[in-house]
């Protein structure tokens, strides 16, 4: 079943009904100011990092759900009232409809032959939400509305926001300033920011006290103000503050109404706060309200808006013959690289923004989808990780994106963390050719005395996997490989102890035949990046570790139809025939296999069919079979999970873009592409009855065939699975890879296919690609044509000069 539908013109998915399986969200902003929306106006913004500058609240697994707070608007015309986006009001609608764009949300509501359309977006290089409001009176006769605002404000810190309620009660500030409602709490003396919520227009009233304005016993339903008519004007001081305008009109049949709406973030200089005795310096707040004086200024924020993400997504453009693949390649996937980048792990509807900030392994690996977009901003990103880097090559795991500091409550050890960092330079370096970010001098846990240059960090990081080899020279695992919840040095064994934080027997010697077949493939990258730069014996020496690593895997990491997946702490196999339960994960299978082991002698595609007979379901392809169905003392959080949830035999779609790129290695695009269709978001509309998360983005995992809830999707938006299943297609399947020398054309597609196109611009430069598969093969590239000449190999060489080039790549 579906609950609305794609507009590929528009780039849009427009939600017909408001009661959606799950709340249906978008983001927007992309630079410093960030809002969530659902598709009934819920979610809330902030101001670069979710935790410590939150500017509206939200109350996150809210009864009901996605009443938690929002940007709300309501309607009220004589004693009846309603929202136009169905909630909170909940009211009956004669129409609904909700637009999510690039950046953007409209949501239409119609209710007593009143429509009202609220476009929401935050312009480029504005720290704010622009909502544009516009009601209609499409009656007969004429009409005296009245048009309520409402948002609340959060007090900055929104984990304190939400615990330290005997101070919180007492340090709320408002002051309001004509139709300027501002959210000043601690601006005299721990702040130097301040917030705003303006309209355009002048007002019949207001309210900054959220009790006088919904009641003590009230709901964002029915407030009270609304209910009533009329505003309070209340003042807060101290307890909940918020923001609502009261706006009177009259609306003759058949007339518009329009109004501009800002919500704002301002930082002044230190120095004014203190000057200030708390009276804020408006001086920047009342430039940006002037910027959007008229609702012209918004529509053409909004156009900008809009072509700005016309130019990032026509870095990438496929025609294919399939108009699922094409939305989700052009449009959807690509858009949600975007957020991933900009906000890693720590915000959406499954993450409250409190926990996680900036992952060192997520956010090198959102590099991956991203780094064509916009390469300056992967150039300072991976600068910006690297240098939470520690000495020995290990790494801090997650950081805080306003202070950039690595987060010592969480300290290091997952030992898969150093070799993402080359992964995502290594994608930087063939996307730009930039060479230079090797050279910047880059710290360790953000000491600038102790900076070295980031190709040193790339060593460090490669070292440390061979550093912390264990007893069958694999990599040590750590406290958990990419799989945090395979945790074979942690186990607990008290009842109620926390598996996470336990010591472990003496040795600590569990290993990972992940890590290992990571190190295969990327430690390859590495020593083709160091050819690159001419240091020669580093890449030699890089390739010898890599053989041997590959011999080990082979020797003591293959369990005779499939690698297995670690050694635990006790030096026993996990995922391995000889396991009671956790026989087989996906994990090692897709890694090894991209690294190169068991090519020749057919291991790998042994692997990769084990993988199809075990682990595949028609949703995807669970991490592990069969399910833990009691709890694995040695092994960890994985075990916590019921059977088919999370990492415990779910269909986490993160890992499922690795047997794609596994299969595309081994050339066998029919089962690549299959497992593309399976969990492309785009390709399960037609169930989003079951899937219920939203099916324009990929959710981290889908419950797999051992849940009760088989199919039905979990922790939509914030999740590798974006940037890898963009590589998988982009990349593998469809073949178009940047290399270091030029564009690499190397398809792995459905022998059926005919062909396609791609527009991709590389460096510059727009290469036209059309791929032709006349004999109806899955690999190989027989013959390549650019601007009209023929080309020896597959990689389209370089030209620099900003043109747009012709290129046929026949394959057979
Ligand atoms: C989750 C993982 C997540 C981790 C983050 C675990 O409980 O299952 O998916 O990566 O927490 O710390
Ligand atoms: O690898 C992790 C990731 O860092 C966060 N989400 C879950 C993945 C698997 O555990």
């Amino acid at each position: 079943m579906k609950f609305g539908y794609f507009d590929d013109v528009n780039k849009e998915y427009v939600i017909t009904t408001p009661t959606t399986p799950y709340p249906w969200i978008n983001y927007l902003g992309s630079q410093e100011f960030f809002s969530l929306i659902s598709n009934t106006a819920g979610g809330y913004s902030f101001y670069k990092d979710a935790k410590l500058r939150r500017i509206t609240r939200f109350r996150y697994n809210n009864v009901p759900l996605d009443l938690g707070g929002g940007r709300y608007y309501y309607l009220y015309d004589e004693g009846d009232f309603w929202s136009p986006g169905w909630a909170p009001a909940k009211k009956e609608l004669q129409s609904y409809e909700c637009r999510h764009g690039m950046g953007y949300t409209t949501i239409k509501g119609k209710r007593n032959d009143v429509s009202t359309e609220v476009t929401f977006f935050v312009p480029l290089n504005f720290n704010g939400e622009v909502h544009k409001v516009v009601v209609k009176n499409e009656s007969d006769k004429a009409k005296t509305l009245k048009l309520f605002s409402f948002l609340e404000w959060c007090l900055w810190n929104a984990d304190d926001d939400d615990r330290n309620f005997q101070r919180n009660f007492s340090t709320g500030e408002v002051e309001i300033k004509g139709s300027v409602i501002y959210h000043k709490t601690e601006y005299k003396e721990r702040r130097n920011h301040y917030a705003f919520f303006s309209v355009n227009a002048p007002i019949a009233g207001f309210d900054s006290d959220r009790e006088s304005f919904i009641g003590t016993y009230g709901g964002f339903d029915a407030p009270k103000a609304v209910v009533a008519g009329q505003s309070n004007n209340s003042v807060a001081d101290g307890w909940s503050p918020c923001a609502s305008h009261c706006l009177e009109m009259e609306l003759q049949p058949g007339e518009t109404k329009e109004y501009v709406f800002i919500l704002g973030y301002v930082e002044n200089p230190v120095e004014d706060k203190w000057e200030s005795k708390g009276v804020i310096n408006k001086t920047k707040a009342e430039a940006m309200i002037a910027q959007f004086a008229t609702t012209a200024d918004a529509d053409k924020a909004l156009a900008e808006l809009k072509a700005d993400w016309d130019r990032l997504l026509s870095k990438y453009i496929l025609e294919s013959g399939e108009e699922k693949l094409n939305r989700q390649v052009n449009i959807w996937n690509q858009y949600q690289c975007m957020v991933t980048f900009n906000l890693s792990r720590s915000a959406s509807y499954f993450e409250s923004g409190v926990g996680r900030g900036m992952g060192f392994r997520d956010s090198n690996q959102d590099i991956l989808g991203f780094v064509h977009q916009i390469p300056d901003r992967a150039r300072e990103r991976i600068i910006d990780i690297a240098s939470t880097q520690l000495q020995d090559g290990g790494a801090y795991h997650q950081y805080q994106p306003l202070t950039k500091r690595g987060n010592d409550a969480i300290g290091g050890n997952f030992n898969d963390d150093p070799l993402w960092l080359i992964l995502a330079v290594v994608a930087y370096v063939k996307e730009t050719g930039d060479y230079s970010i090797l050279d910047v001098m880059t710290p360790f846990d953000n000491d600038m005395s102790v900076a070295t240059p980031l190709k040193d960090h790339l060593k460090r990081s490669f070292d440390h996997v061979i550093n912390n080899l264990g007893p069958h020279g694999l990599p040590l695992i750590g406290r958990a490989d990419w799989n945090d919840c395979l945790n074979l040095n942690c186990f607990s064994t008290e009842p109620g102890e926390s598996f996470q934080t336990t010591t472990s027997k003496d040795g600590r010697v569990a290993e990972s035949v992940m890590i290992a077949g990571m190190f295969t493939y990327i430690g390859g990258l590495y020593a083709r990046l160091m050819e690159k730069v001419g240091d020669m014996d580093e890449a030699k020496r890089a390739d010898s570790e890599v053989d041997k690593m590959r011999e080990v895997i082979m020797k003591d990491g293959w369990d005779g139809k499939w690698f297995i997946r670690a050694y635990d702490d006790f030096g026993k196999k996990v995922g391995s025939e000889e396991c009671e339960e956790g026989k087989i994960f996906i994990e090692s299978q897709g890694f090894c296999v991209m690294g190169g082991c068991g090519i020749e002698d057919g291991k790998a595609i042994e692997a990769l069919d084990s993988v199809e007979e075990r682990l595949g379901t028609k949703y995807g392809l669970v991490l592990n079979n069969p399910a833990f169905t009691r709890y694995v003392v040695e092994y960890g959080e994985i075990s916590t999970y019921p059977a088919g949830y999370k990492e415990n035999a779910g269909i986490f779609c993160h890992n499922n873009a690795w047997i794609m790129c596994a299969e595309a290695c081994v050339g066998r695009g029919d089962k690549a592409y299959d497992y593309y269709t399976r969990i492309a978001p785009a390709f399960l509309e037609d169930i989003s009855e079951i899937h219920r998360l939203e099916p324009y983005v990929y959710p981290q995992m889908a419950a797999g065939k051992d849940a009760r809830r088989f199919g039905e999707a979990k922790n939509s938006w914030l999740t590798g699975t974006a940037s890898w299943n963009f590589v998988a297609i982009s990349q593998f399947i469809l073949g178009i890879q940047p290399d270091f020398d030029g564009l690499k054309i190397d398809p792995a597609i459905p022998k059926a296919w005919d062909g396609y196109k791609v527009t991709r611009e590389f460096r510059g430069d727009i290469f036209e690609v059309e791929v032709k598969n006349p004999n109806h093969v899955s690999k190989g590239v027989s013959s390549l044509v650019v601007d009209g000449k023929e080309v020896a190999g597959n990689v389209i060489p370089m030209f620099n000069d900003g043109k747009r080039h012709t290129v046929v790549a026949t394959m057979g």
